[in-house]
């Protein structure tokens, strides 16, 4: 199968600048090549043009931070990523921050009608304008992609389709808001926090998030945060949170998916170059991505 990679330089959904740089740091890690290696056609999108001036920040109406630009870029996002499936090709989305998985599940949601979510995440990115205590974006998205939220955010794409809570599952998660531990409860999202990962370990809970997320859906999307990494070995990212998942686990849980067949997009976000050492996390991005699609040790 061919690959289209798209690059979105997002940085309105996050605190902190620096992570519009993601796209290029894993392009400079060698991602094309690695995929060319496996035997796939890569399609370069390129990258969507994300106006960071101020003049495009202000929301009178709301604490939502950068509304309308976030909005702006993630139709753009979504129209692209449809036309990706449309061509039967693989959509790799590269971040950016977490707030472009709006823009990409819409997209999928245009020709998919139950898709499974696999959210990969130090955070649940579940709060909405009223539970979220920092304003940002990239801290709602997979609220938004299950309906919920600012109109503005749950319209994009012009898709009524949702994210089904059944349907997702939330990997490595260890820093969940109040409003998010509720929302999640009531929604019954599964959840597999750093307890599960350490009580049954990588191997059962994604065997276990696999019967979930392809039980009656008809595509799995798989949302990768950097930030569910442990810093440690992963510390280019804009909210790293001690005690994640290590690189092998994180490879580990990569490998499974790969070998069950049934990821039919994903994408990297939240590597933040100006707060990395030497491209590492862009790097490890690589290598997860590789595994994912296919690379095996031996
Ligand atoms: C926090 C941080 N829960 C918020 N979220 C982050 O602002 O909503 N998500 N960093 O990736
Ligand atoms: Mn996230
Ligand atoms: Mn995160
Ligand atoms: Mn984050």
């Amino acid at each position: 199968q061919d690959v289209s990679l798209i690059g979105v330089p997002m940085d309105l959904g996050a605190d902190r600048r620096g992570v519009d740089m993601g796209p290029s740091a894993i392009r400079c890690a060698g991602l094309e090549s690695r995929l060319e290696q496996l035997g796939y056609a890569v399609h370069d999108e390129g990258d969507l043009v994300v106006r960071r001036a101020k003049a495009y920040s202000s929301v009178p109406e709301s604490n939502l931070k950068y509304l309308y630009e976030i909005v702006r870029v993630n139709e753009e996002l979504a129209e692209a990523v449809a036309g990706i499936i449309a061509r039967k090709r693989f959509p790799l989305v590269l971040g950016g921050d977490h707030s472009i998985a709006i823009g990409t599940l819409a997209g999928i949601l245009r020709h998919k009608e139950n898709v499974g979510v696999i959210w990969y995440d130090a955070h649940g990115d579940v709060n909405t304008a009223d539970t979220s205590p920092s304003g940002n974006i990239h801290g709602m998205a997979l609220a938004v992609a299950m309906g919920y939220g600012h109109p503005a955010l749950t319209g994009i794409g012009g898709e009524r389709r949702k994210v089904k809570p059944d349907n997702v599952v939330i990997v490595g998660s260890r820093s969940l808001d109040p409003g998010e531990q509720r929302f999640l409860k009531e929604k019954g999202v599964t959840v597999y926090t750093m307890h599960e990962v350490d009580r049954l370990g990588v191997s059962r809970v994604m065997e276990q998030t696999l019967d979930q997320v392809t039980r009656g859906t008809d595509g799995v999307h798989l949302s990768l945060d950097l930030d569910g990494l442990d810093p440690k070995e992963a510390p280019g990212v804009g909210t790293p949170i001690p005690a994640g998942m290590s690189l092998r686990e994180s490879l580990l849980a990569v490998e499974i998916l790969s070998d069950a067949g049934v990821v039919t997009s994903a994408e990297f976000v939240e590597v933040n170059p100006t707060l990395d050492i030497r491209n590492e996390t862009a790097k490890i991005a690589v290598e997860l991505i590789a595994s994912l699609l296919g690379e095996k040790i031996m």
